[in-house]
């Protein structure tokens, strides 16, 4: 595994996990994150003995924002140019599942890219919000958009208008997390949920992740008609075969992704 300068990389089974390391920020996403995050993310995700990822930060911060410090000086120009944020979205188009792991606070870009992987654990400590608005700003990678897709429009207008932050269970209950876990245990649990799925089919976790997703995007007719096609074609795989005769025979299915 290569080394990075401002995350930590490691692989844990068929799990890789990724540590966001900017302690002194609190995790700020700078530039140089934003490329050690995004190249181990491509990294895994080419990576047949990696089954599923986990991105973490540390028991404070997940992540508190965008680096304002390195925002501050731009101008409208700048920001449009280089389009500074864009190479995040290569989250968006990873194949294998990424869980985020959140602890501490999870603020404007924090929660967005919390909010780019397929679904976030929060540990009970764990404090969401957008609160871009009081910097000036709107959020800008799906603060407003795949935040509302989660908690829906009251939530997530109170939320932007205002900066305000929710916990672990105001954004449990607004389905914002799957599940919230005591936080000493956070790793470890985020991690064993990562190593499950990696035990699935890889081929079929590929193929839910891109059907979940397509019902964010789809009308319900058309996604119905994606998915009734991808589940048709799981019969063609080998794994198919084993799943279900492994459930004949009564025995824990070992699939080969093919
Ligand atoms: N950017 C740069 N530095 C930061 C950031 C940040 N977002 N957040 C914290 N830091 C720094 C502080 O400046 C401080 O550094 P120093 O010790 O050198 O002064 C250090 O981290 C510790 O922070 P605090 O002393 O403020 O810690 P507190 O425990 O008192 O407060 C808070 C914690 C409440 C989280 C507070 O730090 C805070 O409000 N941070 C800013 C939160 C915020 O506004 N985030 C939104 C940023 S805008 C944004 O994300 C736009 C998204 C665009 C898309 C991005 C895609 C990835």
């Amino acid at each position: 595994l290569k080394t990075y300068e401002s995350i930590l990389v490691e692989r844990r089974g068929r799990v890789g996990l990724i540590t966001l390391n900017r302690p002194q920020a609190l995790n700020a996403l700078n530039r140089q994150i934003m490329l050690d995050v995004t190249d181990a993310v491509a990294v895994f995700d080419a990576d047949d003995s990696i089954g599923a990822m986990v991105i973490t930060g540390s028991a404070k911060a997940f992540a508190a924002g965008a680096d304002i410090k390195e925002m501050q000086p731009l101008g409208y120009v700048d920001i449009f140019k280089s389009d500074k944020f864009g190479p995040w979205d290569i989250l968006t188009r990873t194949r294998k599942p990424i869980i985020a792991a959140v602890a501490g606070f999870a603020l404007g870009g924090g929660c967005e890219l919390a909010m780019m992987c397929d679904f976030i654990l929060a540990a009970d400590t764990a404090k969401f919000g957008q609160p871009e608005i009081k910097l000036g700003v709107t959020p800008g990678m799906g603060g407003t958009q795949r935040f509302t897709h989660a908690v829906g429009k009251a939530k997530a207008m109170e939320m932007c208008l205002t900066g305000r932050m929710m916990d672990a269970a105001e954004a449990e209950r607004a389905g914002l997390v799957a599940r919230i876990v005591e936080a000493d245990k956070l790793l470890d649990d985020a991690i064993a949920t990562a190593q499950t799925i990696a035990s699935m089919s890889m081929p079929v976790a590929m193929m839910v992740k891109e059907c979940i997703n397509a019902a964010m995007n789809m009308p319900l007719n058309e996604g119905l008609r994606f998915e009734k096609r991808v589940f048709h074609s799981t019969f063609a795989l080998a794994d198919q075969k084993e799943g279900m005769q492994a459930f004949v025979d009564k025995r824990k299915a070992d699939f080969k992704n093919i």
